[in-house]
């Protein structure tokens, strides 16, 4: 694993000596918004108009934040409009890449690179940061529209709905600042949270981040005691960005990140909200845990040095919710 600096591709852990052995996520690069008439959204520049075919999507299966736009291109019935590249589950020197050696890696069937870096490159020649998933491209313009997957999901909500003729919105007006609230603790104690506790390297800052998630999923499970989904009655953009957190809890973070006081399948609320969640139109085909079980173990040497892929729990995530 390592990133672009000038263009050129260093092979390089991520630094926590800096910051007292805290992982520190960097903030993604592009921030172009694909809209419904091609007027700049709330940051970058426009351009970006919404149209069928002409944007591809770089994912990882693996990766619990491209898993968010897997989601959402799934319920806002985007599959037939913007097609998908799935790099291979294996992140090492060369960072993500398109070998096709492992079920459900597509290669990039777009271009035909070997490496995600190159579609960075292709955007801006001499780049230098993270080569990040997931990356939506424009095929018109030959650039990347954006690499955050927050505001990718906020773009697919809308933009393209007057192509689809859904209309289901995640991110409705009234519920939008409890939304922000509920995401904010939700990022850094829970979806960011696993992560600082997982690559932590100090014993002081792993002690912090884990005692965070522990409490964020306390709250989540007195809150869904209190009410069906994240803001009330309605699902909305706060569920949806805490569903790939919860699918990996139990096989990835509980052991190879030291979550590891409670399961989710533990918790009497926020169990059977998670298979709602899961069980919810066509979310399930977005789910793939052999590239999440893969993926993390395989790829952080500095956690798990011999690579040996754990058994893992088997969990039934069919098993009807009863929430209804
Ligand atoms: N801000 C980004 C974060 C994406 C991100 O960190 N993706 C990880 C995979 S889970 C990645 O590609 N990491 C590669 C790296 O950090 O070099 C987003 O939410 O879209």
């Amino acid at each position: 694993m390592g990133q672009l600096i000038d263009g050129v591709w260093h092979d390089n852990w991520y630094d926590t000596k800096s910051t007292g052995g805290k992982f520190v996520r960097s903030n993604a690069g592009f921030r172009n918004w694909v809209t419904a008439d091609g007027s700049a959204g709330p940051s970058g520049e426009g351009g970006f108009k919404s149209e069928s075919g002409r944007y591809h999507l770089y994912v990882s299966y693996a990766c619990p934040w491209a898993h968010r736009t897997l989601i959402y291109r799934a319920i806002k019935e985007l599959e037939g409009h913007i097609d998908i590249s799935v790099v291979h589950p294996d992140m090492l020197s060369d960072g993500w890449t398109f070998s096709t050696d492992f079920p459900g890696a597509t290669g990039d069937m777009l271009k035909g690179h070997d490496f995600l870096r190159q579609v960075y490159t292709d955007a801006v020649p001499d780049i230098s940061g993270r080569v990040t998933v997931p990356v939506l491209w424009d095929k018109e313009r030959g650039t990347i529209v954006s690499n955050e997957s927050s505001e990718i999901i906020r773009m697919f909500n809308s933009a393209f709905d007057g192509i689809t003729g859904n209309t289901d919105d995640y991110w409705p007006e009234d519920l939008r600042q409890d939304i922000e609230v509920v995401n904010e603790r939700v990022y850094n104690g829970f979806n960011n949270g696993v992560y600082k506790a997982g690559f932590a390297t100090s014993q002081s800052a792993y002690d912090e981040a884990v005692h965070g998630v522990l409490d964020t999923m306390d709250w989540l499970e007195d809150l869904l005691s209190r009410q069906r989904y994240l803001t009330g009655e309605r699902i909305t953009e706060a569920d949806w960005r805490l569903l790939p957190t919860l699918l990996r809890f139990d096989p990835v973070y509980h052991l190879h990140f030291k979550c590891n006081r409670r399961r989710l399948i533990d918790y009497a609320n926020l169990w059977p909200y998670a298979r709602e969640l899961y069980q919810f139109l066509n979310v399930r085909s977005t789910v793939y845990p052999e590239h999440y079980v893969r993926h993390y173990h395989y790829s952080h040497e500095t956690i798990n040095p011999n690579r040996i892929i754990p058994i893992n729990p088997i969990i039934d995530w069919d098993e009807p919710h009863g929430r209804d």
